[in-house]
C-alpha cells in the first residue's frame, strides 16, 4: 500500500513537471496532458519479430516481414507549443506514428511512418533574393527530424514510467527568456538518443544508399546561460567526428563552397564532403545564379565510429515519412543501449520535428520494446 502511495505521489510530481516544464513557459497556451486511458499492452509495447531476410535500409517497407510485423501506434502532439511556437509544426501540432520492429542475430531494424504535410529538405540555405545572397534563418528553413530515446541500463529514474518528461527542464537564457532544455537529473543517468536528420544525414552516401541516424546520448550536464559549452545541456553526440559544418566563411558573410556539377547526393540543399564535387564560392558565382537559386546551408560529413552506429533512410511521399533504420543489437560503446538480453524489455520514447530545430511533437508516455522469440 505504502509503495503504491509513493508511486502515485511520484507520478503527480511528474504530471506537475509536465505542466510546468516542457509544455509550460514559452507557450501561449500551456498544453494539458491527455490522461492515458488504461492503455492496452499493444498500445504500449512494440514486439520485434524475427526478420526473415536482411532488409535493404531504403525507406521502403517492401520486405515480407514488415507486412506481418505487429504495428504500434503512438500520437505525438503539442509541437507548436514548445519554445514559444518556434517550430515542430505538423497539422494542429500533432502526428500519429506507426512503428514496427524486427531483428536477426546481428541487428535490430525499425520502421516508422508518420504524416508530415511538408518534405522539409532545406536547412538555413543561401538564397538569391533581389540580386543578393541571403542566409535563410533556421526559424523558417529547417529540416525534418525524428528522435528516439532509450534508457541505457535503466539508469534514468522514472523514464520507464514517464518517458522524456523526466529530462525536460525550463531554464532562462542570457536575455532572461525562458528556454526548454533536456538533461537527466542525476550523474550516471544516461539515455541513448537516436536522432534522424533529413538534410544532414539522409543522403550521405547517395540518393539510393542508406544514410545515418545520428547516434547521440543524454546525460546530466545542466544548462548554464553563462557557459556557452552547456548550450545543448545534456544532449551530446557520441564521441568522435562532428557530423557537419555550416557552409559559411569565418566572417559568416558568404558561403564557403558551391557544387561543381550536379548534387551527387541527390539533395541540392546539402553538400556531402567526399561525395559531391565542389569548388570555392566566389563573388562571380552569383552572376551564374538566377533569382531564387540556392546554395546549401550545411556541409555534411561521412562520419564513422561511435556516432555512426545507426543506418537509416527516410523517404517522403504523399505527405508521409517512412523511415527504416538498422543498428547492431550490441555495440562496444557505453553511450549506446545494448540489446544484449532478448528476454528483457527496453523502454523508449519518441519525438518528431517538422521543419524545426528545437520545437517537436512529443508524448507524455513511454513504450517498451520486446523481442518475440
Ligand atoms: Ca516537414
Ligand atoms: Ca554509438
Ligand atoms: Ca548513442
Amino acid at each position: 500500500m505504502k509503495k503504491h502511495f509513493v508511486k502515485i505521489i511520484g507520478l503527480s510530481v511528474l504530471s506537475l513537471a509536465i505542466l510546468t516544464g516542457c509544455a509550460g513557459s514559452g507557450a501561449k497556451t500551456p498544453a494539458t496532458p491527455v490522461p492515458d486511458p488504461t492503455p492496452s499492452v499493444d498500445a504500449k509495447t512494440l514486439s520485434a519479430v524475427k526478420a526473415t531476410e536482411a532488409p535493404a535500409v531504403d525507406g521502403k517497407s517492401s520486405e515480407a516481414f514488415w507486412a506481418s510485423a505487429p504495428e504500434m501506434k503512438l500520437t505525438l502532439s503539442n509541437a507548436g507549443a514548445l519554445q514559444g511556437g518556434t517550430g515542430g509544426k505538423f497539422e494542429n501540432g500533432s502526428t500519429e506514428v506507426t512503428m514496427k520492429a524486427a531483428y536477426d542475430a546481428e541487428n535490430i531494424y525499425m520502421l516508422y511512418q508518420y504524416k508530415d504535410a511538408t518534405e522539409s529538405k532545406s536547412r538555413g540555405p543561401w538564397v538569391l533574393e533581389g540580386g543578393k545572397l541571403v542566409k535563410k534563418p533556421y526559424k523558417t528553413d529547417y529540416e525534418d527530424k525524428l528522435a528516439i530515446n532509450w534508457n541505457i541500463n535503466n539508469t534514468t529514474k522514472d523514464f520507464n514510467e514517464a518517458g522524456c518528461t523526466v529530462t525536460c527542464h525550463t531554464a532562462t537564457d542570457k536575455e532572461g527568456k525562458p528556454v526548454m532544455k533536456h538533461w537527466t537529473n542525476t550523474e550516471g543517468e544516461v539515455l541513448d538518443m537516436w536522432h534522424w536528420k533529413y538534410v544532414r544525414q539522409n543522403s550521405l552516401y547517395g540518393p539510393d544508399k542508406p544514410g545515418l541516424m545520428h547516434d547521440q546520448f543524454m546525460d546530466s550536464v545542466r544548462y548554464d546561460p553563462a557557459d556557452e559549452k552547456t548550450k545543448g545541456a545534456g544532449r551530446h553526440a557520441d564521441p568522435g567526428e562532428k557530423e557537419y559544418v555550416d557552409n559559411v566563411t569565418d566572417d559568416k558573410s558568404a558561403p564557403k563552397l558551391v557544387f561543381d556539377g550536379p548534387p551527387l547526393n541527390g539533395n541540392p540543399y546539402v553538400i556531402v564532403e567526399g561525395l559531391d564535387k565542389t569548388k570555392p564560392f566566389t563573388a562571380d558565382y552569383i552572376k551564374t545564379m538566377k533569382e531564387g537559386d540556392i546554395i546549401p546551408g550545411p556541409i555534411a560529413k561521412q562520419i564513422t565510429g561511435d556516432p555512426a552506429d545507426i543506418k537509416a533512410k527516410g523517404v517522403w511521399a504523399n505527405g508521409v515519412w517512412t523511415i527504416e533504420i538498422s543498428r547492431k543489437l550490441k555495440t562496444t560503446s557505453d553511450k549506446d543501449v545494448q540489446f544484449d538480453d532478448l528476454a528483457k524489455s527496453y523502454s523508449f520514447a519518441v519525438a518528431a520535428f517538422d521543419n524545426s530545430q528545437i520545437g517537436h511533437a512529443y508524448e507524455n508516455l513511454v513504450h517498451k520494446l520486446v523481442f518475440k522469440q
